[in-house]
């Protein structure tokens, strides 16, 4: 690893420390004390790669920061567990429409962000009469940040 990528991941890693300070401040404690901003890394390849586990109620990490206009390679994994879960974000007008059930057997999708913004990921599922997922905690954010 250069210097300067080492750097930047120094930089990086305090500035989202800096920030996650800046939320504690501001906003009550979250539901999932141990929730982390995860920020994707571009690698050799050109790839972002993210990897996001899901269960019954949550997403973890539930906040994802990747560029636009590169691409990104999602990892989706459920926990062991009998609820049924699905991941899905839809959001065609940033190139961004992907949904799949969970598995404990990891499944990837493949996307490139056009847009920068903020985008829901969630699960779908909903048994009758009861809260959705999504309401229940199975919600997360993608951010797209515009690329330099
Ligand atoms: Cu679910």
């Amino acid at each position: 690893m250069s210097t300067m990528s080492m750097t930047t991941r120094i930089l990086t890693a305090a500035c989202a420390a800096a920030a996650s300070l800046a939320l504690a401040a501001s906003v009550p404690l979250p539901a999932h004390a141990d929730e982390a901003v995860y920020r994707a890394a571009v690698d050799a390849d050109g790839v972002q790669r993210v990897a996001i586990v899901g269960g019954s109620y949550f997403f973890r990490p539930k906040h994802v920061i990747v560029k636009a206009n590169v691409p990104v390679e999602l990892t989706v994994t459920q926990e062991p567990g009998m609820i049924p879960h699905s991941f899905e974000i839809n959001a065609p007008q940033a190139g961004i429409a992907v949904h799949t059930e969970l598995s404990t057997t990891p499944r990837t999708l493949r996307f490139t962000p056009t847009e920068p913004g903020r985008f829901a990921y969630y699960c779908t599922h909903r048994l009758l009469f009861f809260k959705s997922h999504r309401e229940r905690g199975m919600e997360g954010v993608l951010e797209v940040e515009a690329s330099p």
